[in-house]
């Protein structure tokens, strides 16, 4: 059977994973979700995406440009960022495409199934005095933030480019960040300096961050007027994705099949746990379900977190009896956003954020001693 028929450009019905997909795989790593553990992911299990190739960059030789429509262009060294007042506060980046290789057809791109997360302390100096310091001008709508990198997506050769609306990049959270977990940024996260966006899905945080350019204009570069938008055909324009959606993801328990990850746990209380996010608001409300999604009960959320980072959760479950449960989870935001039941299809597989389901099979045999 010809599985193409009828699969928009770009996409794909098979279950098969390409070549293509597998080498954005075996470069692009996720975070093992049993590193939900952790309120703050080591930087070695935090998701990692990287479109084109990992600049080298000599802090020696490296300067931030900051130019376009202010009074004062500027560059910046290393040092000179470093002397500004830092501060340090714990994000959860999620991959706007995370989720998206459950979809069918699905876009073919880096298949994430659920792990493209992870919370780090980034340390950085806040964006907006700089802009101010600078002098915006009047008719600046945008801020144009260019990365080092350079390759060619969708037949266009570019630099890693994405821009922000100004009163977005002014708000007092955003960070140029030049440490993760206390330590200098590793070369795959953006040695030396990043962009650091809170609440957005992790496209808008440029890494190898080289200028910033305010502009009179909105920025159509690839990244923003091609990618990441939400559509349903290729001719649509779409709507851009912007903030994280809700989400929880629940640490798997038990112990996994090693080639299909399926879960075993004993006949004994467990206490499932998680954590959830959304970029648009506190998380409010978590639910567990066991029954595969007929019926929920409330989890307990832990103390509230920082603003931008994620909320634990857990919930003491008795299996009833031996046998096949699908255990699930949802969040709900102070918006009043929800994780939907269904997921969430789309070209581009963005922002999809339906439950999370896992399959485990509960065995009579006690835990080993
Ligand atoms: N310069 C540059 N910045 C980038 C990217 C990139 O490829 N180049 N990838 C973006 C994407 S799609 C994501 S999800 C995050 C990932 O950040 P991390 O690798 O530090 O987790 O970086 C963003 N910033
Ligand atoms: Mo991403």
């Amino acid at each position: 059977m010809d599985q193409s028929a009828g699969v928009p450009a770009g996409t794909t019905a098979s279950d098969q994973i390409s070549r293509e997909e597998l080498q954005l795989a075996t470069r692009n790593h996720g975070m093992p979700l049993e590193a939900l553990r952790w309120p703050v992911t080591p930087v070695g299990l935090h998701y990692l995406l990287v479109h084109y190739d990992i600049p080298a960059v000599e802090e020696a030789g490296w300067r931030l440009l900051l130019d376009g429509r202010v009074e004062r262009p500027r560059t910046l060294t290393l040092e000179e960022l470093r002397a500004r007042p830092a501060v340090t506060r714990p994000v959860t980046l999620e991959c706007a495409g995370n989720g998206r290789a459950r979809l069918s057809p699905r876009a073919i791109s880096q298949p994430w199934l659920l792990e493209a997360v992870g919370t780090a302390e980034w340390t950085g100096t806040p964006l907006a005095p700089l802009l101010q310091e600078a002098g915006v001008a009047g008719d600046a709508v945008e801020v144009v933030f260019s990365g080092l990198d350079r390759g060619v997506e969708g037949g266009v050769e570019q630099r890693y480019q994405r821009s922000l609306a100004l009163d977005e990049a002014l708000r007092e959270e955003v960070l140029l960040a030049w440490a993760v977990n206390g330590q200098p940024l590793p070369p795959q996260h953006g040695f030396p300096l990043r962009l650091l966006v809170p609440g957005w899905y992790g496209m808008t945080s440029v890494k190898w961050l080289e200028r910033i350019t305010v502009s009179a204009e909105p920025f159509e570069g690839y990244q923003q007027a091609s990618a990441y938008r939400w559509r349903h055909a290729p001719d649509e324009p779409g709507e851009p994705v912007t903030r994280i959606v809700p989400r929880s993801l629940m640490l798997p328990p038990g112990i996994p099949d090693f080639l299909t990850r399926h879960r075993f746990l004993p006949l004994a209380p467990v206490r499932l746990e998680g954590r959830a996010w959304s970029g648009w608001g506190p998380v409010v409300r978590v639910e567990v379900s066991t029954d595969g999604g007929r019926t929920w009960a409330a989890a307990e959320l832990a103390d509230p977190p920082a603003p931008y980072a994620w909320h634990a959760w857990s919930y003491e479950w008795q299996p009833p009896a031996p046998g096949d449960y699908e255990l699930c989870c949802r969040a709900a935001d102070a918006t009043g956003r929800q994780q939907p039941t269904q997921p969430r299809w789309n070209l581009g597989g963005y922002a999809d954020n339906d439950v999370h389901r896992i399959a485990v099979t509960v065995t009579p045999t006690p835990p080993d001693r």
